[in-house]
């Protein structure tokens, strides 16, 4: 049987295919290239469900959808869901940790804390829906570092990586660590109860 990830992000195609692989490998991952609904939510929840829900109705298959961000303390919980364009409409990497980085220029070291929030839907065909969440906390880097990763990866310091960025670590090592990877925890005996 058949399983589609409703998302854009080729990053996250990467590390979902990884976790349902390893939780039934007899599911074949496929893409959504269907109609995009509107992400108007406020909660990384709402988001989640409104692609999954869309994916599943569009293709009669179960379908799951990460909707994700970086939430700061001091600022609130912000960028939160609007993670993806904080610096505009345009979904440009750099330019929003660039921002982000320019919001904290006054703020020390020890209220920089941060967390990274990875939420996930799992819509299946007769309507039920699953939400899991994970949550990776750290603080906020003084400057980028690192190659790897995505998105804010590189000025995000998760706890216990002695000081290295999200994007300092190797994939292997980020995707035992981080939200994603805390939300799959919980959303694998999901994946297990799917129809065969
Ligand atoms: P889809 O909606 O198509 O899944 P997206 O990237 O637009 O892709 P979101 O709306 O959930 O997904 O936006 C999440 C943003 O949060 C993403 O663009 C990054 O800027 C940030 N983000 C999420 N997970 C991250 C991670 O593991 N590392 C770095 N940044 C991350």
């Amino acid at each position: 049987s058949r399983i589609v990830l409703a998302t854009h992000n080729p990053h996250k195609v990467e590390e979902f295919g990884a976790i349902v692989a390893a939780t039934r490998p007899d599911l074949e991952v496929v893409g959504y290239d269907g109609p995009e609904p509107v992400e108007d939510g406020v909660m990384f929840a709402d988001n989640a469900l409104i692609k999954a829900r869309a994916a599943a109705a569009h293709t009669g298959l179960p379908a799951l959808a990460d909707d994700s961000g970086i939430c700061v303390d001091v600022l609130g919980g912000a960028p939160g869901v609007f993670s993806a364009y904080w610096a505009g409409h345009k979904k440009d990497a750099v330019a929003n940790l660039e921002l982000l980085l320019d919001q904290l220029s006054d703020i020390a070291d020890p209220h920089r804390a941060a967390r990274f929030v990875s939420t996930i839907a799992l819509v299946t065909p007769d309507g039920r829906e699953h939400v899991v969440e994970g949550v990776w906390p750290g603080r906020l880097a003084l400057r980028p570092s690192g190659g790897g990763g995505f998105g804010y990866d590189p000025i995000f310091l998760p706890d216990g990586h002695d000081g290295r960025s999200a994007a300092d670590l190797t994939a292997p090592e980020k995707n035992a660590a981080s939200h994603r990877a805390r939300a799959f925890v919980a959303l694998a005996p999901l994946l297990q109860n799917l129809e065969r």
